[in-house]
């Protein structure tokens, strides 16, 4: 299907077109475009080439690389999800440095950031006036402190935006029994900002809407987040609810409205402006479009369902459409294994390649990269986050400042580095080719579209490098859209060629720019066996290009070697050489890679006890081949899975002999969203046969997150006998998985 309208068609199509005005518009652009009754696949296809971003969605892509601040009394009880019954003097905030924030953000080269306002526990970190379950009700500051003030203020110092999540779930609300979540309160005409007494707003706008008691409140704190805190560019609205209650609605309409109206320069996020990209693990897609098809118009809707899938914007999910729309995605994860701060012993940070390698593939992959890094206890970002988000920085200042194409030759319009001036592709430039004058070394090039404007058009493109008298391709992918940045084995040439293999109608190109990364020695990885071998390899990405050139001879330093300690201590050029898989029964092992000169990232891996030993005793029940053996053979890909009869499920273990236990990990399989064990309890045996509870544990968020998650026990336990038993499993499901278990000393 894709041949029949491919751009040279449509080329011709245009200069036939009698009113073309040689813009390459065949019709009025717009955000939201409708498709008719008589619309053919054809003409599908033109709408979707005149679908362009708002001028705020357009501003919110320029930001590329965002922050998140996830902070609350999680970061206090160390848990992802709080229960809305935490008493608020649990936020035992002491100190507060929102200037070592926002310095750090700064460094990393980060445009903006969103704060957790109000996570799901219901918890607000401003001064509002329709809550005390906030920071008024504790010690910080003696109950006059203002988290987001002081955030305000620092990023105007540092020239950051500013943005706001604000859960509509409220645990608290739900919870205590004055709450007004799901309340069944009717509807009626509500002004909003209500007024209380003694705390008189500047801003004197009204606004009323028939609404209930929980969208008022809703109401009531938006209107002072975004009329008391300087411009905010963005509204967070997560999609996530630990539970519901009475059935209660959001009525988003009014409070789009509002927003409109006090933060015109605001997208918002969950809704109609920006979409999830669909996991929280940082993973990208291939072809990430922004043009989506909607079977209603998206600018009436209430609700948006999370989009999840790899194909979402395809020609093919097109013809379906009723709307056509334009929702980019934002690549979000966490700089640490979970959105809040937990410690800085066992709470695993990216190393800066992980992130780096995010960076490049979510913001050259037609997304904003909005990364979470979670201040500690005592107010700050941990030295190991300020670390890496610095190094980020000095990672995207040295590889993209300074473009190689600067002073080349070819089509001025894509070589201006100027996103306002681009060229319009058509029947008689099907290629682009680019001179430079003296050969350049290559392993970057960066390609855009002219989106605000002509939509994002490329389907698929290829880059060649004239070499040996001939042109050979260096790489190719799918679309392009706002940025696309494509990574390649290093290449010297004087003359490079860009092909649009397929597009929709003609692509217009703002930008062609070229960089050259600098190669590290590649990350590693660390595996053990079930009977305690430990191999330490480079790497495997899930997405087919190798970020740092592990696939291309010459790239990579001959005599890179890997070194290793298992004291948990950094390794240095003396440590162990690694030149074959060894055995640890125990330990807290870290690997690096060191080419001639060059040092890559620490990767580090607590070592559980062996299993070699280890026996089921007993499991409630599986599903086909998900035995329970799986739950314990080192292989985070294999899983046990109980049968939906029956609760509560559980797995018994023999170790083999007695250890004295002071944490566990429970690992969850990355299938799906089924099994995730939300609440359990573990117990102990003396002889494999009667059982007594042990210790209680929760874990919140794994259907978004399925990472390995570790729970320290209050106490050690000794004991060779221990029993795994689920008592919640996340959305209610019935069967309960695990991927591994893992006991630590
Ligand atoms: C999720 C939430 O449940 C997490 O706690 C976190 O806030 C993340 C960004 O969104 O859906």
């Amino acid at each position: 299907m894709k041949t029949i309208l491919s751009y040279f068609t449509l080329a011709l199509l245009i200069v036939s077109c009698s009113n073309s005005n040689g813009n390459g518009l065949l019709m009025p652009t717009s955000s939201t475009i409708k498709i008719d009754a008589d619309d053919t696949k054809d003409s599908i296809i033109v709408k979707a080439a005149h679908v362009v971003p708002t001028k705020n969605q357009y501003e919110a892509l320029k930001n590329e690389f965002i922050a998140f601040i996830h902070f609350g009394p999680n970061t206090f009880t160390r848990m992802e999800w709080g229960s809305g019954f935490e008493d608020p003097k649990i936020f035992d905030l002491k100190n507060l440095d929102t200037d070592q924030w926002c310095k750090a953000m700064k460094a990393a080269n980060m445009e903006m950031v969103i704060l957790t306002v109000k996570h799901h526990d219901g918890f607000v970190l401003w001064q509002s006036r329709y809550t005390e379950h906030g920071i008024m009700s504790t010690g910080f500051q003696d109950g006059k402190g203002d988290i987001l003030k002081e955030l305000s203020a620092s990023c105007e110092k540092y020239g950051l935006k500013l943005g706001v999540y604000l859960s509509p779930a409220d645990l608290f609300q739900i919870e205590n029994k004055d709450g007004l979540y799901g309340n069944l309160s009717t509807y009626s005409d509500r002004v909003i900002p209500r007024r209380v007494d003694g705390r008189p707003f500047k801003n004197k706008t009204t606004f009323t809407f028939n609404v209930d008691d929980y969208n008022e409140y809703f109401l009531n704190q938006l209107f002072e987040l975004l009329t008391e805190y300087g411009p905010i560019h963005e509204v967070w609205f997560d999609g996530a609810h630990p539970k519901r209650k009475g059935g209660q609605k959001y009525n988003y309409l009014a409070w789009k409205e509002l927003i409109s109206a006090l933060a015109p320069e605001a997208v918002v996020f969950g809704k109609q402006d920006i979409r999830w990209c669909g996991n929280e693990a940082g993973a990208t897609r291939d072809t990430e479009w922004n043009v989506i098809p909607y079977q209603s118009n998206p600018l009436e809707m209430n609700s948006f369902a999370d989009i999840t899938g790899e194909d979402i914007g395809s020609r093919e999910k097109l013809y379906d459409a009723k709307y056509l729309h334009y929702q980019q995605a934002e690549t979000n994860t966490s700089i640490r294994e979970g959105w809040f701060y937990r410690d800085d012993t066992s709470q695993k940070v990216r190393s800066v390649d992980d992130v780096f390698d995010m960076y490049e593939r979510s913001v050259g992959g037609n997304t904003t990269f909005l990364l979470n890094i979670p201040p500690n206890r005592e107010g700050k970002f941990s030295p190991e986050d300020v670390r890496v988000l610095n190094e980020v920085g000095q990672r995207i200042n040295e590889t993209y400042s300074t473009n190689l194409f600067a002073d080349a030759s070819g089509l001025k319009n894509v070589l201006d580095d100027d996103v306002n001036t681009f060229e319009l592709l058509n029947s008689d430039i099907k290629e682009i080719i680019i001179e430079t004058k003296k050969p350049v070394t290559i392993n970057r090039l960066v390609i855009q579209e002219a989106i605000a404007t002509h939509s994002e058009r490329v389907e698929e493109h290829a880059v060649d490098a004239w070499i040996d008298n001939t042109w050979k391709e260096l790489v190719s992918a799918t679309n392009i859209g706002y940025k696309r940045i494509l990574r390649f084995p290093e290449t010297t040439s004087n003359k490079f060629r860009i092909r649009v293999l397929e597009s929709r109608l003609n692509p217009a190109i703002s930008n062609i720019t070229a960089y050259y990364y600098k190669t590290r020695p590649p990350q590693l990885s660390i595996t053990r066996t079930i009977d305690g071998q430990v191999s330490i390899q480079p790497k495997k990405h899930d997405f087919g290009w190798k970020p740092h050139g592990e696939d291309s001879a010459g790239n990579l330093n001959t005599e890179l070697e890997i070194r290793y300690t298992t004291d948990g201590s950094e390794p240095t050029k003396d440590s162990k050489l690694f030149n074959g898989s060894f055995l640890a029964t125990s330990g807290d092992i870290k690997a690096v890679a060191f080419s001639k000169d060059q040092k890559g990232s620490v990767v580090s891996k607590k070592l559980g006890i062996l299993k070699s030993d280890w026996k089921i005793i007993k499991v409630d029940s599986w599903s086909s081949d998900h035995k329970s053996e799986l739950a314990i053979d080192e292989n985070p890909n294999t899983y046990w899975r109980s049968g939906e009869k029956g609760s509560p499920h559980f797995l018994e273990l023999d170790l083999g002999q007695a250890y004295t236990l002071k944490a566990f990990a429970y690992t969850p399989q990355k299938e799906n969203g089924n099994g995730m064990i939300e609440k359990g309890v573990i117990k102990v045996s003396n002889d494999g046969k009667t059982w007594k509870a042990f210790e209680s544990f929760e874990f919140g968020n794994l259907i978004n997150d399925p990472v390995m998650r570790t729970h320290q026990f209050q106490s050690a336990i000794t004991t060779r006998y221990i029993r795994i038993e689920s008592q919640v499993i996340a959305g209610g499901k019935k069967t309960a998985a695990i991927a591994e278990l893992d006991f630590f000393e």
